[in-house]
């Protein structure tokens, strides 16, 4: 197998505002669904939240320059919503998007090409109190956002991402409650899931009346790689569900502009699915420039034994319309998340999307790992772990791309340490590390590891 990425194979590293920016009240931005998460006592470990978060907001030249010094080639980052249009509708925030402008403007004199995700979850407060995801009213304000964000940055920025992870948007935020806004309700999730779709459609079809006709479109997936325990049917069956409600709810609709009819009969006890209306999965299917991939980890499933609880039940799960199925430890060492290590689940989902939706450029948007790191008495935070993790991914992407996926690029999650979601602080992915304490940040042995891959375009052999 070569070692070798193909000329122009992009390598960056991702972020996300919220888990970065910090300044949560400043310049004119208002709290988003995650600020009042965050701040609700109970709702993320050791009641942690984004309000300082990196302080990346005042550390953006700083850490352009480090991306720089470590040859990123791309940096992908998202916009927040309630920053740069505070109430969720009107007109834009000058001061919110100043930030943005200077970002790019310090990521071009540096080399970087920056990639821009609209959404990655920060929605502003005052669209969840006038009902959030499950009204589809919400899905129209993301393109007249999407729309004032394309008009400010169009001219700088080529690479653009709808949405960050719907399912986690939809089932983590609406079904299982484990994310903003934290609700527990199945029929909620699955028409925030609709609306999601459709909010991606606008979204994507408002990006391309204010871009340049360079500007490439994209979504952000996170794709379940699915595995049966068993290749008894009960077993596949289990796995069949499980893609229907991670993967084809969304892939459905935006590539081959309908639902799949499985999904249909599966969640059919929840909802009868009226609120997909006329033409919708003609707007959700918009002709996308490239798949963006998300991958840490495979899904084991297998049939339960015991009798599943009617929708609505049992425990809250973010799996609504998967009653019979349960979730197993794969095999595999495992990381600070408890996620297995298993590079072979990326292999997976590339080679089945070549396959699925050929012509189509795929990019993985975020891979790594999340390890206890910690400096030692020189201040040096060696992760060897880290790089054994990235090494044995990138290798999945050079296996992928030898069987002709055609993958363009590879975003490690995180450029930084930062804060984790429901983890809060607790959980470090960063190539490079941050001290709380003083925000001082250090490369951690990873970032130089993946530095010199970044630089050379190959792989080193051991
Ligand atoms: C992704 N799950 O989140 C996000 O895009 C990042 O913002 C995040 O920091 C990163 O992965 C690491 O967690 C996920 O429970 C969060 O299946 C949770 C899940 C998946 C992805």
């Amino acid at each position: 197998m070569t070692v070798d990425f193909p000329p122009g194979f992009l390598f960056g590293a991702a972020t996300a505002a919220y888990q970065v920016e910090g300044a949560a009240g400043e310049d004119g931005r208002t709290p988003s669904i995650w600020d009042t998460f965050s701040r609700t006592p109970g709702r993320v470990l050791g009641g942690d939240t984004g309000d300082t978060a990196t302080d990346h907001y005042h550390r953006r030249a700083e850490d352009v320059r480090l991306m720089a010094e470590l040859g990123l080639g791309a940096y992908r980052f998202s916009v927040s919503w309630p920053r740069v249009q505070p109430t969720g509708r009107g007109p834009a925030s000058p001061r919110g998007l100043d930030f943005y402008r200077a970002l790019v403007d310090d990521l071009l004199d540096h080399g970087v090409q920056p990639m821009l995700t609209l959404y990655h979850w920060d929605l502003p407060q005052e669209l969840e109190d006038a009902g959030g995801w499950p009204e589809r009213d919400t899905a129209h304000r993301f393109a007249d956002y999407a729309r004032l964000v394309g008009e400010a940055l169009g001219d700088r920025v080529e690479l653009w991402t709808t949405l960050n992870e719907p399912w986690c948007s939809a089932f983590l935020g609406y079904a299982a409650g484990v994310h903003a806004p934290g609700r527990t309700d199945d029929e909620a999730a699955l028409r925030a899931a609709h609306h999601l779709n459709l909010a991606h459609g606008l979204g994507a079809r408002a990006l391309r009346a204010v871009l340049p006709s360079r500007a490439r479109l994209s979504v952000a997936l996170n794709p379940a790689a699915v595995r049966a325990r068993t290749p008894s049917p009960a077993d596949q069956d289990a796995a069949r569900r499980v893609d229907a409600l991670a993967t084809r709810i969304f892939t459905g609709p935006m590539l081959r502009g309908a639902y799949p009819e499985d999904l249909l009969a599966d969640t059919a006890a929840i909802t009868d699915w009226s609120f997909v209306r006329g033409d919708d999965t003609d707007v959700i299917r918009h002709p996308l420039d490239a798949l963006g991939i998300n991958y840490y980890s495979p899904t084991v499933v297998s049939a339960a034994t015991d009798n599943p609880p009617a929708p609505g039940q049992g425990e809250p799960s973010p799996w609504p319309g998967a009653g019979g199925v349960a979730f197993h430890r794969p095999p595999g060492k495992l990381t600070a998340m408890d996620w297995a290590v298993d590079p072979t689940g990326l292999y997976d989902l590339l080679t089945r999307f070549a396959r699925e939706a050929p012509g189509l450029p795929l990019i993985v948007t975020e891979n790594g790992a999340a390890y206890d790191d910690k400096p030692g008495a020189d201040g040096a935070v060696d992760d060897p772990e880290r790089i054994a993790y990235l090494h044995a991914h990138l290798e999945a992407v050079l296996r992928a791309l030898g069987e002709g996926a055609d993958v363009r690029g590879y975003f490690l999650w995180s450029l930084l340490d930062n804060f984790e979601w429901a983890y809060g602080y607790s959980k470090r992915f960063g190539a490079v590390y941050v001290d709380y304490a003083n925000q001082a940040r250090t490369p951690k042995s990873s970032a130089r590891w993946y530095a010199r891959v970044a630089r050379t375009g190959r792989l080193p052999i051991d």
